[in-house]
């Protein structure tokens, strides 16, 4: 079969997008479109994995066997999340490698919220109310986003979120219910983790490189602050219910809008994260690193494992 002519493609590719079907990877896509993508997966992979260390970080000195099995169980969830969208993204033909390199060297970003250190268990607490319930807002979205692999492995990542949260909620809401001091560090926490959480959703919508573009083709369906709406107005009612205060003194229900007004984002703090210089960007790329190195053996005995296989396979063939 003759190849079809370029504005063939392309007029395949418009029709497939505007029809709300799937873009697969063997299908002709803009080459911008597929840049974006592997911009977009690959840096929310990196993310899943970089968020393991704040909470890793809590795994030794969890408060109960209980508490440690969940937690033991979300951070390896994290890891697995970070294996469906790398294999997401290498079906654009990226390869894991060239990702990685790219993390490793600092060219490529990761969610700024995990640059913040965790301090006390409430923080554990608050990641998973917060950040995993802005990511959840985030991904339920991204479950209808126009490329087929990263729109499936969405679907599979959003049941796992919703665990976390839920987890996430329990563990503040346990400690708003127990002593002074346990109700202090749960809204510490919050205090904490409420603007860098609000951060996650990027820019505002006029000031964000990729939005227009990335909604055209529908990679993004909804934007930054339309996603960032939506959590302010769920996460509103889950802290009035467990009696913490968001620390926030703009925010108030908007009867006209039919949502809650809340304040503005200091967005140069943002910035200074985004630039390399937020809480712990140093030691979250270190320990990163140190990570893949110690792993460099596992990726060794994986290949000759590979190699021994397709050499008996070969033998067997012959
Ligand atoms: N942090 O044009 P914009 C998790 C960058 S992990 C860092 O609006 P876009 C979890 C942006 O990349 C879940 N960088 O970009 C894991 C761009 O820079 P480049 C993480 C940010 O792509 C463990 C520039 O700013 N979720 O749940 O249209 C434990 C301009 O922005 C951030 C995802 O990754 C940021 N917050 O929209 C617990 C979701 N914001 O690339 C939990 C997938 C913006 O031009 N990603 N930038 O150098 C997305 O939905 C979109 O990429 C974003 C940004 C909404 C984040």
């Amino acid at each position: 079969m003759a190849t079809p002519a370029p504005h063939d493609e392309q007029a395949r590719f418009d029709a497939v997008i505007a029809a709300d079907e799937k873009i697969e990877p063997r299908d002709w896509m803009p080459e911008k479109y597929r840049r974006n993508l592997v911009r977009q997966i690959s840096q929310h992979a990196h993310s899943e994995v970089v968020g393991q260390l704040p909470e890793g970080n809590w795994i030794t000195r969890a408060p109960s066997l209980r508490r440690k099995a969940i937690l033991l169980a979300k951070v390896q969830d994290e890891a697995g999340h970070g294996l469906y969208l790398y294999s997401a993204a290498e079906t654009l033909g990226t390869s894991r490698e060239e990702m990685l390199d790219d993390l490793l060297e600092g060219r490529a970003k990761y969610a700024s919220i995990f640059n913040y250190p965790t301090l006390s268990w409430a923080d554990v607490g608050a990641i998973g109310w917060l950040v995993d319930g802005a990511a959840i807002v985030n991904q339920i979205s991204l479950c209808r986003t126009s490329y087929g692999p990263y729109a499936r492995a969405m679907v599979r990542i959003c049941k796992e979120e919703s665990f976390h949260q839920r987890q996430g909620y329990e563990i503040m809401q346990t400690l708003a219910q127990g002593s002074p001091e346990q109700q202090a560090m749960a809204q510490d926490a919050l205090d904490r983790w409420w603007w860098p959480t609000l951060m996650m959703f990027g820019p505002h919508d006029a000031d964000s490189a990729h939005t227009q573009q990335s909604m055209q083709w529908k990679i993004k369906r909804q934007s930054n602050d339309e996603l960032r709406q939506k959590f302010v107005d769920q996460t509103v009612e889950q802290a009035a219910r467990i009696g913490l205060t968001i620390p926030d003194p703009e925010l108030r229900w908007n009867e006209a809008r039919g949502h809650y007004d809340f304040g503005e984002i200091d967005w140069d703090e943002f910035q200074r994260v985004l630039g390399g210089n937020g809480p712990c960007n140093r030691s979250r790329m270190r320990d990163r690193r140190r990570a893949h190195e110690d792993g460099a053996w596992v990726r060794e005995a994986m290949l000759a494992h590979a190699e021994k296989h397709n050499r008996r396979a070969a033998g067997a063939a012959a």
